[in-house]
């Protein structure tokens, strides 16, 4: 990462004038235009403001009328000002506040946090500030300016700042809420922790006056030899030179931005191609005028063949488990590059070669993680349970989540599918919403599949069940929960269950799992021991076996995470536990089951 240039702060409080709200302030866009997100913020020149913020924790949200995001104090004696930022505590930033702060474990609701920085301002500079997530919605003021809103907990955000800014002291807000809403996506209930706060990295990105915003350098669907892609300027629109190079490959292609700042290329080129075993990422600079971003991209093709999904032109079976974004060996949300390192070392000592992110975008260093180990990788949003299908407002954030979500990670070679959902329960508009969804996801990125893990089955016969969801039509690969052994039956139920599928598309099994408290043993037939887990796993992956059109697995799931909906005493303490890891890294005994199914399974492919 390339620095900027931070002030070290040091300037009095008494300098900084009351300002007051201007009207020009931003809003989110709507889903329908493009995203306005600054691609590969790692590959720009950046400041971080991570660190320590007072915060001031607002139950009843009075922190508006009071004009909180102006940060004032006292001037006198006879002044009242009934909030003060410089004697509240302060909460860690990245990082969600229910884990810093035991008052806030179960805290719903707005924080309003202050980061001071000082600046020295650039000729033919702007400036953007950008936040990595804050859950849920984030409203940003800079010196009393309201820069814009943010709706969505796990997609990143950024708002211009450069006529906000000023030379030397500058003082940023952020109110970030996290209250449960039934309009909201997710909604009211779901099965994770409802981290509040700014859980991601929060930067200043400079750019030249005229600057690459995204671009796409991918090789075209189902293609191993040519290059489609597209650069999108901001700033100096139409008429633009734009250059995309890969040195090691030996490329060199230019093209003309059109009047929307858009410059679209189609090339052949002669690649070493990206896979999980060779998991090959080269140079790629983008070049405009007095930009220049350079970002490290692996080429690889991906197909659907009736059952089979073909990388590089070969059938791969996907050797996957789930995954929460939970850091390991301390409760909170995961967020650093050495939480990534340990969750997906994790992934890969499994033998996995595949692992869904649920059931949100997760952070963009995961996925640059991935990207460099050579795991494929299954993405989604919070379309979770029941949603207020009906409501525009609704389709909109779900939208914008998907478009921002794919605009982040859509040159990394790991990602191979796009989840639009998870659970969802069958309805007519619930089928419109989703379709809707499906359809937008292939507007913006044509190369990967669409996927949603469903939990529609039925009985179809004696012994056989189908998995039947309406929804299967609109996807390119299926996604089955079932828990048979855990929420449906036995575990040895599974072995003479036989199982359908509407559509002849290829399934992966998203999910399957049990609770078991590590260190807690028994019969296999005791509930929450690692003896039930394990016993469970052996019959499922028994089962799944025989499953028509099997592509992949991604079993529940990694490792122990919080949740609300998690009670019993002694045993779950808020803790979901079907991790095959306890949240502290301890192996399961179904972890080495698992583990020897995909060794086995990695022989057979040999
Ligand atoms: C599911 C959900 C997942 C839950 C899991 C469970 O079907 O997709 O979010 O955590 O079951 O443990 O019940």
């Amino acid at each position: 990462m390339k620095h900027g240039f931070l002030l070290a702060f040091c300037l009095p409080l008494t300098l900084f004038p009351s300002l007051v709200l201007f009207s020009l302030a931003g809003v989110a866009s709507a889903a329908s235009d493009p995203s306005p997100l600054i691609a590969n913020t790692a590959g720009r020149t950046t400041i971080s403001l991570n660190g320590a913020w007072p915060a001031i924790v607002d139950p009843f949200d009075n922190g508006l009328t009071m004009g909180i995001f102006r940060n004032e104090t006292a001037k006198s004696k006879s002044d009242r000002i009934e909030y003060d930022f410089d004697k509240s505590p302060v909460l860690n930033v990245p990082g969600d506040w229910n884990s810093q702060r035991e008052s806030l474990l179960f805290y719903e609701g707005t924080v309003w946090y202050r980061r001071l920085f000082g600046y020295h301002k650039r000729p033919n500079t702007r400036v953007f500030v950008y936040f990595g997530a804050a859950n849920y919605r984030a409203t940003v003021y800079l010196n009393g300016q309201k820069l814009g809103e943010h709706e969505g907990g796990f997609t990143p955000f950024n708002f211009e700042a450069t006529d906000a800014l000023r030379e030397g002291y500058n003082f940023l807000v952020v109110a970030v809420n996290n209250t449960r809403r039934a309009d909201a996506v997710p909604a009211l209930k779901f099965d994770w922790w409802n981290y509040g706060g700014i859980t991601r990295d929060v930067l200043l990105v400079e750019v030249p006056t005229a600057f690459i915003q995204d671009y796409v350098v991918q090789l075209a669907r189902g293609s191993r030899e040519e290059i489609d892609g597209w650069v999108q300027l901001n700033g100096a629109l139409a008429a633009q030179k734009v250059t995309v190079e890969i040195p090691e490959a030996g490329v060199r292609e230019s093209a003309t931005s059109d009047a929307a700042g858009r410059a679209a290329f189609h090339f052949a080129a002669k690649l070493d191609l990206w896979s999980p075993e060779h998991p090959k990422l080269y140079d790629v600079v983008v070049t405009s005028g007095e930009d220049t971003v350079h970002d490290q991209i692996g080429f690889r093709s991906l197909e659907v063949q009736g059952a089979k999904i073909l990388l590089n032109g070969k059938p791969i079976f996907l050797r996957g488990v789930s995954m929460h974004e939970q850091a390991p060996f301390r409760d909170g949300r995961a967020f650093s590059t050495e939480d990534a390192q340990a969750l997906l070392g994790w992934v890969k000592e499994l033998g996995c070669n595949f692992v869904r992110l649920a059931h949100y975008p997760h952070n963009e260093n995961e996925i640059r993680l991935a990207d460099r180990m050579g795991l494929l990788v299954w993405s989604e949003i919070p379309v979770y349970w029941d949603l207020d299908w009906q409501n525009p407002a609704t389709l909109a954030t779900a939208e914008a989540q998907l478009r921002d979500m794919i605009a982040r990670d859509h040159n990394r070679a790991a990602v191979i599918v796009w989840s639009i959902s998870n659970e969802t329960p069958v309805k007519p508009e619930r089928l419109k919403f989703l379709k809707q969804l499906a359809q937008d996801a292939r507007g913006f990125d044509a190369t990967r599949l669409i996927t949603s893990a469903s939990n529609r089955v039925e009985s179809v016969g004696p012994g056989v069940t189908a998995l039947n969801d309406p929804l299967g039509e609109a996807l390119d690969v299926l996604g089955l929960n079932e828990y048979v052994g855990w929420y449906v039956g036995r575990p040895e139920d599974a072995d003479k269950m036989e199982w359908r599928l509407k559509w002849d598309k290829p399934l992966i099994v998203s999910e399957f799992g049990g609770d078991a408290q590590f260190g807690r043993h028994g019969d296999a037939d005791e509930r929450w021991t690692e003896e039930y887990q394990a016993s469970l796993f052996r019959h499922q992956l028994g089962m799944v076996r025989r499953m028509p059109n099997l592509a992949g697995l991604t079993p529940w799931v990694l490792m122990d995470f919080r949740s609300p909906a998690r009670m019993l005493p002694g045993v779950q303490d808020y803790h979901n536990r079907k991790g095959l890891l306890s949240d502290r890294g301890q192996r399961k005994q179904a972890f080495y089951v698992l583990q020897e199914f995909y060794k086995e399974l990695a022989a057979e492919e040999k």
